[in-house]
Formats: structure tokens, sequence, C-alpha cells
């Protein structure tokens, strides 16, 4: 073959390959399309959803879900403030919810996308929907308290048998923080679930936004800083099953985990939890799509998805919060369902409040008083 000959036929084979190879990526793109059925960016608190939630979802229906978690309020309400923060649905609890829709953060739900919504207890979406003004905003997910959880036999190695393990004092009161030093007591990160319970320890109603009752809590959590191993929100799950930590601040299906984890690892540590009798605060967590959100669709699919009886269920059974479906309640472990520190007696529930929408006066003073006792100063 002549040489010209030769390269116009590598040439011809060349176009030929590009043409095929163009096709063939262009064909496996659509299918891939038509698959996945797009995208879903999914920002929630750590630990708060069963193993096999996302996968299932993704499986179900050819959506690729990106999950990322976080285990602060305050974290969520900067990257949400910030704008674009690329994500589709995320689960604000109820009085940043409501902060965030008044500076236009959030959009709608369209509740005619969900049927499963008819699956939601209303008398808990009602809560939330007060406090956000809104019955659009979005469906509570889970419920929850804020309390103490402790390891019976270490506390009661330095406490003794009257160790006040129905009070915010077993941690509050200094001289108890200074005997539990050495086996280690950690701090939820958490402001406005924190400051209000240790008003109520005080004397002072939970839901105050007076400056000189923040002031006073801040005072008695700085006379306890010396002795506190840490303060963070998602930690203490583990390091209290493990005996790292002997007592916590925490919230309550957290609490369970971390019982269920000690259990579990047959290590001997038993942890429990409880609502301290000067009362707490409940919380609402809602599941809610940040303004510009791009796959505002597939966020409905989700939620309707996780309003599933079964679903629901499935999830509370791994984290051990009380959820916002009714319907699921009948898939719920009984155990969960009658534990009074998961879903709270009506006798517990008249010391129960639940912390308000701070404007932003107050949320400057929070703000204040909660960096100097972290600081340690
Ligand atoms: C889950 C924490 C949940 C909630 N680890 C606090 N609102």
């Amino acid at each position: 073959m002549a040489r010209s000959n030769l390269f116009l036929l590598i040439g011809v084979i060349a176009a030929v390959f590009v043409i095929f190879l163009n096709f063939d990526s262009s064909n496996i793109q659509k299918s891939e399309v038509s698959e996945t059925g797009g995208e879903l960016k999914i920002y929630n608190w750590s630990d708060y959803i069963a193993e096999d939630t996302i996968s299932n979802f993704e499986a179900e229906t050819g959506i690729k879900v990106t999950y990322d978690m976080y285990d602060s309020n305050e974290v969520l309400e900067a990257k949400i403030l910030a704008g674009s923060s690329g994500y589709d649905l995320v689960v604000p609890t109820a009085d940043f919810l409501a902060r965030g829709r008044e500076a236009s953060a959030y959009q709608d739900m369209d509740l005619s996308k969900i049927p499963n919504a008819k699956n939601q207890n209303p008398e808990i979406q009602e809560q939330a929907d007060t406090m956000v003004g809104s019955d659009s905003a979005g469906l509570v997910y889970m419920w929850g308290s804020t309390g103490i959880a402790y390891n019976e036999d270490m506390v009661a190695e330095r406490l003794g048998p009257d160790a006040p393990t129905d009070s915010w004092s077993l941690i509050l009161d200094p001289k108890n923080a200074a005997k539990l030093q050495d086996c280690g007591i950690a701090i939820l990160d958490a402001p406005t679930d924190v400051l209000p319970n240790v008003m109520t320890y005080l004397g002072f109603e939970g839901t105050s936004m007076e400056e000189a009752h923040f002031e006073a809590a801040g005072g008695a959590l700085s006379a306890i800083r010396p002795y506190l191993r840490y303060i963070n929100s998602s930690q203490s799950i583990n390091d209290i099953a493990n005996g790292d930590i002997c007592a916590a601040i925490m919230w309550s299906g957290d609490a369970f985990q971390a019982a269920y984890r000690a259990e579990d690892a047959e290590n001997g540590h038993v942890i429990d939890y409880y609502i301290p009798n000067e009362g707490t605060n409940l919380w609402f967590d809602v599941m809610a799509i940040p303004t510009g959100a791009k796959n505002v669709d597939n966020a409905h699919k989700f939620v309707d998805y996780m309003m599933r009886a079964d679903v629901a269920a499935e999830n509370v059974n791994y984290v051990w919060y009380a959820s916002g479906n009714k319907a699921a309640e009948e898939g719920i472990d009984p155990e969960i369902l009658s534990h009074p520190g998961i879903y709270p007696t009506e006798k517990a529930k008249e010391k129960l409040f639940v912390t308000p929408v701070y404007d932003s006066k107050t949320d400057r003073i929070v703000t204040r008083v909660w960096n100097r006792f972290s600081a340690g100063n």
C-alpha cells in the first residue's frame, strides 16, 4: 500500500473510532441520567438516620445522594445564611428555621408533593409550625429533650448512692463536678439548649430572654468550666459508651444510642439518661428546603420517603429519638415508645419548655456569654 493510502486508512479508522467513542459516551450519559433520576444534597445532624436509609432511597429512586453532617445549629445557620450552601434539604431545629425564614433563607415545602405527610403527628407538627409561623416550612423529622447521661457505676463510686441523678446539679453544682472531673464531664456545644437549662437550674424561666439571666447562666457554667473535659455535641456518644467520660449534658437519643453501643460492646458500662426534675427544653428538628436549592423535586421525594411509616420507624429504632411521624408508631420498638426519657410522660411535660426564637439582640447576648464560657474566661 502506498504510504499516502496508508495514512488515509489510519485517518479514516481513527475518525470512525472517535465518532464511535463520542456516540457511545453520549449514550452512557443519557442512560445514567435516566437511571439516576438526578441528584440530591442533604445536610443533616450526625447520628440521626439509620445506616441503610440513604442507600435504600437511592436504590428505590435512582437519585444520587450526597449526605453531609453537622452537629450544631449554629454551623448549619452560618452556611444557610451565607447563601448558596449547595444543599437541597437540611434539618434545622424549629427556632433556627424560624430565624432562617425571617432572613428568606428557606423556601416553602409543597405538601401536595408529599402524600406521606398524612402520616405526621399533628400535635408535634403544630408546635413546630406555631414557632416557625407557617404550616408549609417543613415537616418535623424527630424531636427530643436535653438532659444528662451518666455512667451508673462511675458516678456512684464518686458521689455515693445519693448522687443527684434526677437533677441538673449532678453536673452544674461545682462540688459534684469537681468529684466527677477525673472520670470526665462533657457538655453539648449548643448554647440554645444549654443556657436555658442552666437558667431553670438557677430558678429562672427557661424561656427567659433577660440579659441578666443569660449572664447568671454563663457565670454558673464558668464555675464548672475547670472540671469539664470538653464542650462538643457529637463526641460524647462514643466516649460515654466506652467509659472515657462519665457524665454529659446530651440530647435524649444520643444518650440512648450510647447506652445501646455500650450494651452491644458488652464492655460493662451501664449508661442512663434522665430529664432533670427542674425541667428541660424540648426541641423539634424540621426537614426544610433552603432557598436556592437546585434539586427541589428530589428534596420533596426524599421527604416523602422519610415520611413513610416503615422508613420513619426504622430511623427511630436506630437513633432512639421520638418521631414526628404518628403512623410510624406501629413499627417503633415498644421499649422506645414507652420510655419516659424519649417520649416524656404527661407529668414530665409540665416542666418542659421550648427554647424561644431569639431576636438578634438576644442572639448577640447568647453568643457573647457562650464564647466567654467556652474560652474558659
Ligand atoms: C442527633 C442530634 C440531634 C439533635 N445526633 C439536636 N436537635
